[in-house]
């Protein structure tokens, strides 16, 4: 398959941000916030996602051909229901092959749509997935080896959620578009013609790829409309590598109220949310004195360890050199007329999750690795680098893992070189320490993706079978070191 190439070099001439306070930001249009349409999933026929290719504007009087679910750019928001069978029928109108993961759900090897579950050119595949995990934050999006990295940044991805008729939703914003908000952030790098850009070669790939503009929901800089009380945001971190450190321009605080798996026992206070990618977190925040404030991001920088690849090696690129600079994410303003149904913050989460994983039988180690010899050699002389996990990369012949349905176990990451997010499909898990130090959950609530910045241990079982036909992944979700092979695939049976 012959690879796109939009973008020679590395990211550095792109690297001017959408910065506050600084002289070189572009002219952008603040448009109001786009929200994809709501498609309740049940299990009766009809429901339908096809992969097509569009137009789309992010730069007012321009175009960019990108990707998206039954839509020009992205997909509609799927809601499913706990102790439901969801039917759903996904077809690919593109001329390449996708899939359709299922981030998050807990669904066998064979429902998941990884890289060997691939949905041909003109074909479609039915799914029947079967719905019994905790209510909360997922997404979908496309998983081919290789190709991940660009159909996702072009559009194919969508946020999926979990309801729970047996969780009371009273305490909480529930009204989709009025005050329970989907925010999917990701950032893009435009041409002069407004098309996008994208790269995953050479120091790109070793790096991830970076945009200097933050979209949400396909929008840049847009203004949100909330009523006058307290709003819930469902934040997707879908972006290709960034990580995002967010908080609003005034400083008030908000509470987090779910990870990436659903609700924590109670609401934690924070100033600011840590969000790598594939993450998701619910948060609630006040409103109820009409002021409008910012939600922003710090402009985190790659942070390479080593002297290696310091500046010299990184092609320059002035991303991560600096780390100053605040991106503008979006813009919050209270509109009167709109009915803002909870005016008090709940003290408990009621029908939270309470883990129950039981005593691990047995630890396994995951490397990632970006070390592999004249492999990383090649990412920096231009090429895709070969990078891997257990100094081995993603084969899609190879079985790296089996496990045993129900058992559970400890599995320790260690990263090199940088921070990778790491995603395990086909089940929730804890997380214990990070870097040595114990994590609470109460500040995590259960997760699918863990931030690996030296070492993190986690508490995992999985529920769902996965043969050696359509194994589950594991992998980094900088979408670029995942095309370059930092994956492996298990079964678990
Ligand atoms: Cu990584």
């Amino acid at each position: 398959m012959k690879r796109r190439r939009f973008l020679i070099g590395t990211i550095s001439a792109f690297a001017a941000p959408a910065v506050v306070g600084r002289a070189q930001v572009r002219t952008l249009s603040s448009g109001k916030l786009p929200i994809p349409p709501l498609m309740e999933v049940g299990e009766e026929a009809g429901n339908q996602l096809a992969a097509i290719e569009g137009s789309h504007s992010f730069i007012a009087g321009t175009e960019a051909r990108v990707l998206g679910w039954s839509q020009d750019h992205l997909g509609p928001t799927l809601r499913l229901r706990r102790g439901q069978t969801a039917r759903l029928t996904v077809e690919n109108r593109l001329n390449e092959p996708i899939t359709a993961h299922w981030h998050g759900l807990h669904v066998p090897g064979r429902k998941d749509g990884g890289p060997l579950s691939l949905i041909a050119p003109g074909r479609e595949v039915e799914n029947l997935l079967d719905i019994d995990q905790p209510a909360g934050t997922y997404w979908y999006h496309s998983h081919p080896h290789g190709r991940t990295g660009e159909q996702v940044y072009r559009g194919l991805a969508g946020m999926l959620l979990i309801d729970d008729d047996n969780v009371s939703a009273g305490d909480l914003p529930h009204n989709y578009c009025v005050d329970d908000i989907p925010l999917i952030v990701q950032d893009r790098a435009f041409s002069g013609s407004g098309g996008l850009q994208y790269d995953d070669d050479g120091m790109t790939a070793m790096q991830g790829f970076r945009g200097d503009q933050i979209a949400v929901n396909g929008a840049l800089n847009p203004v949100a409309k909330v009523p006058k009380g307290l709003v819930r945001f469902r934040i997707l971190n879908a972006s290709n590598s960034r990580v995002y450190v967010f908080r609003f321009d005034d400083d008030r605080s908000f509470h987090q109220i779910a990870g990436d798996a659903g609700l924590f026992p109670a609401p934690a206070p924070r100033n600011k949310l840590h969000l790598a990618p594939a993450e998701r977190a619910e948060i609630l925040v006040d409103f109820s004195n009409g002021s409008i404030a910012s939600l922003v991001s710090e402009n985190v920088p790659v942070q390479m360890m080593g002297g290696m690849m310091g500046g010299g090696m990184m092609g320059g690129s002035s991303e991560t050199a600096s780390a100053e600079g605040i991106l503008q994410v979006l813009r919050v303003e209270v509109d009167d007329s709109l009915p803002a149904a909870v005016a008090k913050l709940p003290q408990t989460l009621g029908g939270a999750p309470i883990p129950d994983f039981g005593e691990p039988v047995r630890r396994r180690k995951f490397q990632l690795n970006m070390m592999m010899g004249m492999g990383m050699m090649r990412g920096m002389f231009g090429g895709r680098p070969n990078l891997g996990i257990n100094g081995e990369s993603y084969d899609m012949d190879r079985i790296d893992q089996e496990l045993r349905l129900g058992e559970t176990e400890i599995w320790e990451i260690s990263a090199d070189m940088m921070a990778h997010p790491f995603h395990v499909h086909g089940t929730s898990f804890q997380v214990l320490s990070q870097n040595g130090q114990p994590v609470d959950y109460a500040k995590t609530g259960l997760k699918d993706v863990v931030w690996v910045e030296n070492t993190a241990e986690i508490l995992i079982r999985f529920d769902r079978p996965a043969t050696k036909e359509t194994p589950y992944m594991y992998h980094c979700h900088i979408l670029e070191h995942e095309d370059s092979g930092m994956m492996g695939q298990f079964t678990v049976g």
